[in-house]
């Protein structure tokens, strides 16, 4: 006669291998599934004359760069006491934050762990790990990320760096490189050389080059009496920072405008016009973050604008809703016609993508995961998009079937294979992936 407990034991031991074995069916037999679909939607798109294979492809050697103070909110580990600043907003308090940089890492490998492809980290200075020796940001050194480095290269990928001109007591009053202070001028522009530095010594751990940004909030919240001044000396400190050649092998230099923050809603030193000159006449990068500009203009529209003049950009894709709210990028027409202007105009290879989003009111892993996946997404749209005959109807001045192709096209299958490349990637096929993040919620995040 068995005990009690034994009974029940055997009795959940049963149960948990039908359920077991369901599952398995269960999978076994979607994966089939997808398989089927897949099949179907290529031949669907042989017909428009499309090549999946070659979508799926290209897919695969696209990375995106995720941006690491999602996991936070921008906050940083100097716990320097200082406010965010710099017009940088974060609303939202779900439990769950990373409060370190190994919960940070931890928190990234599992965001990754749901994305296919393999894709790279965007790290600003504020994430710089002391071990106890605390050093002001004019004094960062590689030995500050040597763990981000460590790491990054155990799971081959590369880094991407930012410095980091906000929530310090030198930013406070909303000015840095502009700053009518020499000695304020002077510390970030030292930051700046530093990170650069840094930023070659990621590239050339992980063999892959940095791109370097530049963003700093500088600007007035009213109407300014001088424009000029900080501009000219905006761009001084840009080229004290950028004095030293380095290798672009190992670091690109790039530099993001903007057209107003809080706090800066009347003037923005470092605006689009003044970055895109300073950009094409210094040969940088101009970064183009999709919450940067007046509601109604296009970034999609600008990149082949851009790029005319310029080698290389950097995207910051983003969602801003009503203003730069930063919201996690969905699959908005905004995003596609972007993918869609990166394959149509050939620039992959000369746009690096990285993603520019906080939201602290939903769970966090699932916000990069989230914001990842609509990216792929909607490139992987872009490169199914039957674009020869498009242009060929366009070349032919037929811009009626130009129009009605490209309606037609909008309800091609790329669902089908979309959750056939997650499933060949070995990632979680649909909202299959929201079950991993709940389950990390329960056991790690909640736990914080
Ligand atoms: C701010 C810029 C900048 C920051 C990050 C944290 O408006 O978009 O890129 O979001 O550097
Ligand atoms: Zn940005």
């Amino acid at each position: 006669m068995p005990k009690k407990g034994e009974l029940i034991f055997s009795e959940f031991d049963d149960y948990a291998i039908k359920r077991g074995n369901e599952q398995a069916e269960f999978m076994a037999d979607r994966s089939s599934r997808v398989e089927q679909s897949f099949l179907l939607a290529r031949e669907r798109y042989a017909e428009s004359g499309v090549n999946v294979d070659d979508a799926i492809d290209r897919l695969g050697r696209i990375p995106i760069s995720l941006h690491c103070w999602q996991g936070d909110d921008v906050g940083g580990f100097e716990s320097s006491g200082s406010e965010l600043g710099g017009g940088l907003a974060v609303t939202g308090s779900y439990p769950g934050k990373a409060r370190t940089p190994d919960e940070l890492r931890a928190d990234l490998d599992k965001a990754m762990s749901l994305i296919p492809g393999r894709h790279r980290v965007n790290l600003h200075a504020c994430y710089a790990e002391f071990g106890g020796r605390k050093v002001d940001r004019d004094k960062l050194e590689v030995a500050h990320f040597q763990n981000w480095i460590d790491w990054a290269k155990s799971k081959q990928i590369g880094m991407d760096f930012n410095p980091s001109y906000f929530a310090h007591p030198k930013a406070a009053d909303g000015f840095t490189l502009s700053h009518r202070d020499e000695g304020i001028r002077k510390f970030w522009v030292q930051h700046g050389i530093a990170c650069r530095q840094i930023g070659a010594a990621m590239g050339k751990a992980l063999g892959t080059p940095c791109v370097t940004n530049v963003w700093v909030p500088d600007g007035y919240k009213d109407t300014p009496a001088d424009r000029k001044s900080p501009r000219e000396r905006l761009a001084k400190s840009l080229d004290a920072i950028f004095a030293t050649p380095i290798d672009p092998s190992l670091n690109l230099d790039a530099v993001e405008g903007k057209l107003f923050g809080i706090g800066s809603e009347s003037y923005v030193v470092g605006s689009h016009e003044f970055y895109l000159g300073y950009a094409i006449s210094r040969k940088k990068l101009v970064c183009l973050d999709a919450g940067h500009y007046h509601p109604t203009e296009s970034v999609a529209d600008k990149i082949s604008s851009v790029l005319a003049h310029l080698d290389r950009i950097l995207l910051h894709v983003s969602r801003g809703v009503r203003w730069d709210s930063d919201h996690v990028v969905t699959l908005t027409d905004e995003l596609l016609a972007i993918a869609q202007e990166l394959v149509r105009g050939d620039y992959l290879a000369r746009t690096h993508i990285g993603l520019d989003f906080f939201d602290a009111s939903i769970n966090r892993v699932a916000a990069w995961v989230i914001g990842t996946r609509a990216m792929l997404k909607s490139l992987l749209i872009a490169l199914l998009e039957p674009s020869e005959k498009l242009r060929g109807f366009e070349n032919a001045g037929d811009y009626t079937a130009r129009l009605a192709l490209s309606e037609e096209a909008k309800t091609l299958p790329f669902g089908a294979v979309w959750d056939y490349y997650c499933q060949r990637q070995d990632v979680a096929v649909g909202a299959d992936w929201l079950d991993e993040v709940k389950a990390y919620e329960r056991d790690a995040l909640s736990k914080r």
